[in-house]
């Protein structure tokens, strides 16, 4: 895993808000995340381990946006290990410029044959913390391509973002419904060939195309919380019991439920 990243690596994503890194897999570590991703994500839908995935109504349009499996490390030993790896903290926080990474949740996003597109949207306002240093974290594990659904930046919008955002829906265009200033910039396409990774700020605007061809594009994916953040009232996928504890303000330091997987 190539997790160093160049000075210049670091300045591009603090100035666009998002860095593609090429070559992050080998190929012989592709096929692990591959495989691991794939077994953890088939078991889950069919019903084993806890957590969440989109797939109740198959024929939705959001279930066709992605098959989306969430905090599979809670559920599949495997991911775990993938997923608590320190050298992924370290990346995080080295292009977040923050000294503790937590894990929010990890994701599996299949895009699925002729599924569609993924609207424009932010990430963070999604989340029980609010910050403008979270990161997250996308590997190819097929060669993602215009054809069937790569991601696509709004470059520098993490610097004007605010806590607000759009579901992801029918409509690509809703984002700048809340933020019309954005249309007149252009957008970037980041073609990732398998075993690339793709990280993003969780400020930055992002969506993908549609998956015009009939193979599934498969990514696994990390949100990361920057060490310090505090609930902000939002539900997200915190589990009840510990919820049940909040209040707006606390610091999120729950290693069972957040993972402090790096710090300086
Ligand atoms: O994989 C996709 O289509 C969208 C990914 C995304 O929105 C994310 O990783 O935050
Ligand atoms: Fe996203």
């Amino acid at each position: 895993m190539q997790t160093e990243v160049s000075d210049e690596q670091v300045a591009f994503y603090r100035e666009n808000g998002f860095v593609v890194l090429e070559g992050f897999l080998d190929s012989e570590e592709l096929l692990y995340w591959r495989q691991t991703t794939q077994e953890a994500v088939d078991q889950r839908l069919a019903g084993l381990g806890t957590g969440l995935n989109n797939q109740g109504d198959p024929d939705a349009y959001y279930a066709q946006v992605f098959t989306q499996c969430l905090k599979l490390a809670d559920s599949h030993k495997g991911m775990r290990e993938l997923m608590l790896d320190a050298r992924l903290g370290k990346l995080a926080a080295t292009l977040a410029g923050v000294d503790g990474i937590r894990i929010w949740h990890d994701q599996a996003l299949f895009k699925p044959p002729f599924g569609n597109p993924t609207a424009w949207h932010l990430d963070n306002p999604y989340w029980s913390f609010s910050s403008r240093d979270a990161i997250s974290i996308w590997v190819a594990l097929d060669d993602a391509t215009r054809d069937n659904g790569c991601l696509y930046y709004l470059p520098g919008t993490h610097k004007t973002a605010t806590q607000q955002t759009v579901g992801i829906g029918h409509n690509q265009a809703d984002l700048f419904r809340l933020y019309p200033e954005w249309r007149s910039i252009p957008s970037v396409g980041c073609p990732a060939p398998a075993g690339t990774a793709v990280l993003h700020n969780g400020l930055t605007a992002h969506g993908a195309g549609a998956n015009m061809t009939n193979q599934p594009r498969r990514a696994m994916t990390c949100a990361y919380m920057p060490d310090g953040s505090t609930f902000n009232g939002t539900t997200n996928v915190l589990p009840a019991n510990y919820l049940a504890t909040l209040k707006v303000g606390d610091l999120l330091d729950d290693d069972t439920v957040n993972p402090l997987i790096w710090h300086a």
